[in-house]
């Protein structure tokens, strides 16, 4: 009798396992639902964003994962979006899945019991990337070019991008604006140019022409401090000392204000600087030697380079005007005296500068050759001074800056000045 029994319970347990494992998804085995069911509350959601995962008909009472099968391995894969969910005592159950960094794809969203069973339907759900505007850089000045770059949106959708001066939502003809389209993937990349508007936070935005929402993004337009300089018109010349202002440089600012000689916004070896550090606004105008050796005629920036991180400047721009001489004839005969009237000339050329007539054409002042003597330079850079032409052939000649015989080095020179001697 004892023995029947166990037999007839060990076939029970068999008959019960064979069931389960041949029909587990498909028949009613204890508590579980064969027509256990999951649904969402949309098929298309977004990266971070939410979504409402409903169940029903599920195993009442049990707890278990509804999540998004990223490898589509059919069972929970560590890394895969997932929320907790209880079921009730009818065995449904609501629950918010966030859907966090997802790609872009579609996937199933499926249950996996506590116990580790996974049962019921699957839903799909596609996850879109929203359409986004990105700019660069976020905040400039008026008149600066900007980049707009659109993407994630329909492909090769044709739109309007503007910038919304007037802060309506609305494209007005004044407003900068560019007609793009987008490629087979939804990506654009554009222009605009700041408009001349007060500093603060303004949109951009891409308008579809087929009239679908737009899509936004801020930009701030900002002022950059700027540099400017004492002298009148901005004119300078080689040598002088000149005073440079910045105005609304920030407190804690540290860096060199440099003349860019060969203009590549850079300071280099060699480029007339001063080291600046300011403690408190307002800062403290700077005295700053123009250099010597600059191009009569040319502009030059004034910049700034900080010394702690990225920080933008407007420079000021000044124009080499001197130095200068005008002669009160450029032909004359000999022992005739003409005048040379010099401006902007540096101060310190009195010490040391002549001019002469360079007779035997040898580049070198002999001391049979008619000089100025030293310059008499005045406040200003200008002086006054005579030259006796001396006894020589009808010709063409040079009329050169010489240096005092003694003076080691001098970073100041003066072009020749042709002159010609007639009979
Ligand atoms: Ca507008
Ligand atoms: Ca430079
Ligand atoms: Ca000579």
């Amino acid at each position: 009798m004892m023995k029947t029994c166990r037999a007839f319970g060990l076939t029970l347990i068999f008959l019960l396992g064979f069931l389960f494992l041949d029909f587990q998804d498909k028949v009613v085995f204890g508590a579980i639902n064969n027509s256990a069911t999951l649904s969402t509350d949309s098929f298309i959601t977004y990266p971070n964003a939410s979504i409402t995962v409903y169940g029903k008909n599920f195993t009442r009472y049990e707890k278990g994962y509804v999540y998004i099968d990223l490898n589509n391995s059919n069972t929970y894969t560590k890394g895969e979006p997932y929320t907790q969910v209880s079921t009730s005592s009818s065995g449904s159950f609501t629950s918010l899945l966030f859907t966090g960094n997802i790609k872009a794809g579609t996937y199933w969203i499926r249950y996996l019991s506590s116990g580790g069973r996974t049962y019921g339907t699957s839903v799909k759900i596609t996850i879109k990337y929203l359409p986004e505007l990105k700019v660069y850089p976020d905040n400039e000045q008026v008149g600066a070019k900007i980049s707009v770059l659109g993407d994630y949106f329909l492909p090769n959708q044709k739109g309007r991008l503007f910038f919304d001066s007037n802060q309506n939502k609305t494209w007005e003809s004044e407003e900068p604006s560019v007609e793009v389209s987008t490629n087979q993937f939804g990506y654009f990349s554009s222009q605009l140019t700041v408009p001349n508007v007060k500093e603060g936070f303004y949109s951009i935005y891409f308008q579809p022409v087929n009239g679908s929402k737009s899509t936004s993004t801020y930009f701030k337009v900002v002022k950059y401090p700027s540099i400017s300089v004492s002298v009148l018109n901005r004119k300078v010349f080689a040598g002088q000392s000149i005073t440079v202002y910045i105005d609304s440089l920030p407190e804690f600012s540290e860096g060199y204000i440099y003349l860019d000689t060969n203009n590549n916004e850079r300071l280099d070896g060699g480029e007339s600087n001063i080291h600046i550090f300011t403690q408190k606004k307002p800062f403290n105008p700077i005295a700053f030697n123009i250099p010597k050796n600059l191009e009569k005629g040319k502009t030059y920036f004034i910049r700034f380079e900080s010394s702690r991180g990225v920080m933008k400047i407007n420079p000021a721009t000044v124009e080499v005007i001197g130095p200068t001489v005008t002669l009160s004839t450029t032909s004359a005969a000999p022992k005739t005296t003409i005048t040379l009237n010099g401006s902007y000339f540096p101060w310190y050329v009195s010490t040391n500068g002549f001019f002469y007539f360079d007779s035997n054409a040898n580049g070198r002042w002999d001391s049979n050759e008619p000089t100025t003597g030293l310059l008499p330079i005045r406040d200003g850079g200008s002086f006054v001074v005579s030259l006796t032409i001396p006894n020589v052939k009808k010709g063409s000649y040079l009329i050169r800056y010489g240096i005092k015989s003694g003076v080691p080095y001098v970073d100041f020179t003066y072009d020749p000045i042709p002159f010609e001697v007639k009979e």
